[in-house]
């Protein structure tokens, strides 16, 4: 790679750390609670935030933007819920930037948003590198990908506040070994605390809540 293309790439780096540190004082003001879900495709995102946003809207007010490469699925999956949803499409693009969050919520007041949900281009690489203004970086990996991902994908761990073991109802069908994958986590970062999750039968889900609500503003 030649010295001027590193040089530009440094430069859309640095502007979206901006943008996004901006977004993060602007979420910070309005009291809504920012959370970037990454994995790689078909992890369960989706799944995941359909059952959430059903579960959290008996208790506050949640919305979600969902970014793709292309088609409007997964948010329509996500309206059923009857929360606010945006679908970003990025064509070529394998992550989400800062401006695109920008320019999604422009129309949403904020104030009235407890936790707005970023579900990301499935992909455990790029989105690493795009700070989106976020509050909470979560990582999700499903059994069925096996237990290897935080090794060959350290980046994106490094780089998450929580990791969700997902579709924990095939852990046995998969032969998928729990401590092992744990261990994986923990040696790229130490100490990050990890769920089990399953959106078909529920487990996990109360801790889940409970996280979220502990990391949610208190509204006067
Ligand atoms: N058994 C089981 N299947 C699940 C679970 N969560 C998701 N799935 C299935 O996994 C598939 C992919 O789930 P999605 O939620 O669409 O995955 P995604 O990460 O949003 O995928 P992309 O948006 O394409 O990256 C679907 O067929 C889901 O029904 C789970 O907890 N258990
Ligand atoms: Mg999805």
């Amino acid at each position: 790679m030649t010295p001027r293309i590193v040089e530009v790439r440094r430069n859309i780096l640095k502007h979206n750390d901006e943008l996004a540190r901006r977004l993060r004082t602007q979420f910070q003001e309005a009291g809504t609670l920012v959370v970037n879900v990454v994995s790689s495709p078909g992890s369960g995102k989706t799944a995941l935030l359909e059952r959430t946003l059903t579960q959290l809207r008996q208790s506050c007010r949640p919305a979600a933007l969902v970014g793709d490469l292309a088609t409007d699925n997964d948010a329509a999956r996500l309206a059923r819920s009857g929360a606010p949803v945006r679908q970003i499409t990025t064509g070529t693009l394998c992550h989400l930037e800062a401006h695109m969050i920008e320019t999604a919520i422009a129309e949403w007041n904020l104030s009235e948003i407890d936790v707005l949900f970023i579900e990301n281009v499935g992909n455990l690489v790029c989105p690493s590198s795009w700070d989106l203004g976020e509050a909470l970086r979560v990582v999700l990996m499903a059994v069925t990908e096996g237990e290897d991902k935080p090794l060959k994908y350290p980046t994106i761990f490094n780089s998450a506040d929580l990791a969700m073991l997902t579709k924990i109802d095939l852990a046995q069908a998969v032969e998928f070994d729990k401590r092992a994958a744990e261990t994986n986590v923990h040696s790229v970062r130490p100490g990050m605390p990890i769920l089990e999750i399953s959106t078909k039968n529920g487990e996990g889900f109360d801790d889940w809540l409970n996280l979220l609500t502990a990391h949610t503003y208190a509204h006067t």
